[in-house]
């Protein structure tokens, strides 16, 4: 029986593994790690503590060891995920038998991975977190972040998922940012095609199970 353990906090980069292993139905342990700066040296789940290091170098969630194997990167681990449980590829699709598909599924995620996901992190920093108000920053970021918004409306205002008619680890991905555009006060109802798509992916009961994930401890 595979073992999959799931280090995260249910955060833009946290819920695409855990809506992805719900959408699988593969069993899983849920680890919530502290990603607070205050916890380092105070909390033992906490993403610097040196046995997470070992895990993901890098110190950040989510990350999952499976039969003692670790993947760290959202991306890399859904492509993982995809590649042990995801044999149909109902989520997904060959990279030899629909290489151009493939190519589509792995050129949607990298603009997530490199683009959204970056971009809108650094907006939610300086605009929400940054002891110091830098207008320049605030407002570069934010409006890179709706920049790529316009360049996903551009292909969900003609398709119903990124790769067309299916549902990839690609929607997954971007999803995890864009249900959290409004933080930064963004209305996604400005991109109607992003927003249906929004709606769309939010009704999927894996996704309503799986941005829950890992619950908080309860108070001792
Ligand atoms: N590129 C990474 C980003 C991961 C990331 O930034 N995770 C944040 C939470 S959303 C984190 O763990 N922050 C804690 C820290 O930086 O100490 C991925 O896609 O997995």
């Amino acid at each position: 029986m595979s073992q999959v353990t799931l280090y995260s906090n249910p955060t833009p980069n946290g819920v695409p593994v855990s809506i992805f292993l719900e959408e699988l139905g593969v069993p899983y342990e849920a680890i919530r790690m502290s990603i607070s700066d205050n916890d380092i040296g105070k909390v033992d789940k906490q993403v610097k503590s040196p046995w997470f290091l070992e895990i993901n170098p890098n110190g950040r969630i989510p990350a999952i060891t499976h039969n003692g194997f670790n993947v760290f990167e959202t991306s890399a681990i859904l492509l993982y995920l995809q590649a042990e449980f995801d044999k149909e590829n109902k989520f997904g699709f060959s990279p030899t038998k629909d290489p151009k598909e493939y190519s589509q599924v792995l050129q949607w995620l990298f603009f997530a991975h490199g683009g959204v996901g970056p971009m809108q992190g650094q907006a939610n920093h300086f605009n929400l977190y940054a002891p110091e108000k830098i207008p320049y920053a605030q407002n570069r970021y934010l409006n890179e972040t709706k920049r790529l918004y316009s360049v996903l409306e551009s292909r969900l205002s003609k398709h119903k998922y990124l790769v067309g008619e299916k549902y990839t680890i690609a929607d997954i991905k971007t999803h995890g940012w864009i249900r959290r555009a409004s933080v930064l006060g963004i209305d996604v109802s400005e991109w109607p095609g992003l927003k249906d798509w929004l709606d769309r992916i939010e009704s999927r009961p894996a996704v309503k199970k799986g941005v829950t994930v890992p619950a908080a401890e309860p108070a001792q």
